[in-house]
């Protein structure tokens, strides 16, 4: 990580009002990066007001949550319910460069308030160009499994100790992102073993993930799976197929199952949204990036990694899905 980046980044925060934000819905790499950057300027800065918004959390969230204050009874955060902007000099958004994933910003937009903000994510930087943002410190990193990552570079960098709650918000963090490592790499696995050492057990860690899927993502599974097309290119499998919702974990389903590609379509009102995953094997293989070639449909706003990426454009869903895979198609055949 650029050590220059960072102090320009900590030099610029100092005396200001913050506001940290993450993406929506929040995951948990959001909500912990969050939640765990609040405690680092807390704890850098003084009398300055740093708070947190999050726009809604998702079921995962919810009984992660439960079980966590149930481990630690506490821990407390707070988070805001409404905003008023002008209470803060920037906004820190964490886990996305996209601003379309960003709830708040709707009323950011409206309110056509001129407040800058940065961005702290591990995905592929779409080097958009924002108004407010002040791109030359944003902290983006793609070579991270996990923006939680970045923020335990920051409390390293600046010696200030992580509290055992934080620790464990940040692992589960890291774990979730990195799917238990499948898609992370060496230093995830370093930056696990140093988080957690010998004192929080990584067995202790696990139950606060288990989630069983409820009814109807269990019946998004199974009717994804009835509808699924496959498409043979070169040696690789692909896998398409359309569900009303929970389209993200139906595309990793494909790949379990033994898909080398998913693609999932999902059709909301005007919306059209293409969840993609594809097998490490196949990006290391082939160069697939996922996250690359969706953004590059620029009627779409995307965002993801070389094997996990969506979009949401408002084209016609056939019209969508041609392009995409006739982008993933020059890149299988060589
Ligand atoms: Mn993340």
């Amino acid at each position: 990580m650029l050590q220059s980046r960072i102090k320009s980044f900590i030099n610029y925060l100092k005396g200001k009002n913050i506001l940290i934000i993450t993406h929506h819905p929040t995951d948990l790499d959001g909500f912990a990066t969050s939640i765990v950057l609040q405690f680092f300027f807390k704890n850098l800065f003084k009398n300055q007001e740093i708070s947190l918004y999050f726009s809604e959390f998702s079921k995962l969230i919810k009984s992660f949550l439960y079980k966590f204050k149930k481990k630690f009874p506490n821990f407390n955060f707070k988070s805001l319910n409404n905003i008023n902007i002008s209470n803060f000099d920037i906004i820190i958004i964490v886990d996305t460069n996209n601003l379309d994933q960003v709830n708040f910003i709707e009323d950011f937009k409206r309110l056509d308030s001129n407040i800058p903000f940065i961005f702290i994510d591990h995905h592929f930087n779409l080097n958009n160009e924002y108004n407010g943002n002040l791109k030359s410190l944003n902290i983006i990193f793609e070579n991270y499994s996990s923006t939680a990552e970045i923020i335990i570079e920051l409390f390293r960098r600046f010696k200030i100790e992580i509290p055992t709650p934080y620790k464990v918000l940040l692992a589960t963090a890291i774990l979730t992102d990195s799917g238990f490592f499948k898609y992370g790499n060496n230093q995830t696995i370093h930056n696990i073993s140093n988080l957690i050492k010998d004192e929080i057990s990584f067995q202790e860690i696990l139950p606060l993930l288990n989630s069983e899927p409820d009814i109807s993502e269990r019946i998004a599974k199974i009717k994804g799976l009835q509808r699924v097309d496959l498409l043979r290119i070169e040696e690789w499998l692909l896998g398409i197929t359309h569900v009303s919702s929970f389209s993200g974990s139906v595309a990793s389903m494909l790949i379990s199952i033994g898909f080398d590609i998913g693609i999932v379509c999902s059709q909301k009102k005007n919306e059209t949204i293409i969840s993609t995953r594809a097998k490490k094997e196949v990006c290391q293989k082939t160069g697939l990036h996922l996250g690359k070639i969706l953004s590059e449909i620029r009627e779409g706003s995307a965002g993801g990694h070389d094997g996990a990426a969506s979009l949401n454009c408002n084209l016609d869903l056939e019209v969508v899905l041609k392009k995409v895979i006739d982008k993933i198609k020059k890149v299988l055949i060589i």
